[in-house]
């Protein structure tokens, strides 16, 4: 299963883009560095009960953000249901545990990558907010052919059972494309990522 399978009313929108603005108050959006020591291109925090982090020990959940010493902020209502209804809606079960809110700018890419970190083949829901983005989507090997899909604003995505572990990034933003009525004051984007961290 991997599909857009709704879209998001322009309300919900503006409310799931509160809701980042009000996590990454709490816990602010960082640039992390990958166990390569490349720095990601794109600047990223939790919500939830863990949150994702990266540094040359390499990437792992974390319950306490390094940054402020405190727990992430609990996964924003609506974001905690847009990922259950998702879920249900493809015969698929998830206990939504983090949303990474990942901000992309008009120059941000993120590469080919399978979602590894956690210890449960549960489904990843994702939730694009802002400019479109030029989705790369694979098969469970590096090396299998690829296509390109455009993620736009208040898209609902899926990656479960079958195709959970499939290779997947960012090519590009494609600036000036979120709705004008989002109310977003800056070219870029805000993908969030809904995972289940254990089993
Ligand atoms: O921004 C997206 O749509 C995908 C993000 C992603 O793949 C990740 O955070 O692992
Ligand atoms: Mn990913």
């Amino acid at each position: 299963m991997i599909d857009v399978i709704r879209k998001l009313t322009i309300k919900e929108q503006r409310t799931v883009l509160r809701e980042c603005q009000k996590v990454i108050q709490y816990a602010p959006l960082s640039r992390m560095t990958m166990p390569t020591g490349a720095d990601f291109q794109y600047l990223c925090t939790s919500a939830g009960d863990y949150g994702l982090i990266s540094d040359r020990k390499g990437y792992r959940y974390v319950s306490k953000n390094p940054i402020t010493g405190l727990r992430f902020p609990a996964i924003p209502t609506l974001i905690h249901q847009i990922a259950l209804e998702a879920a249900q809606s493809c015969a698929l079960r998830i206990r939504p545990e983090t949303a990474l809110v990942n901000w992309y700018d008009e120059d941000s890419q993120l590469g080919l990558h399978q979602d590894r970190t956690e210890s449960t083949d549960a489904p990843v829901i994702s939730i694009s907010i802002g400019d479109d983005c030029v989705f790369i989507v694979g098969g469970p090997q590096r090396s299998d052919p690829r296509r390109k899909i455009t993620l736009k604003s208040g898209d609902v995505f899926i990656m479960g059972a079958e195709h959970r572990f499939v290779f997947h990034g960012i090519e590009k933003i494609v600036p000036g494309t979120a709705p004008s009525t989002l109310g977003l004051k800056q070219s870029g984007r805000f993908n969030i990522n809904i995972r289940q961290v254990y089993h």
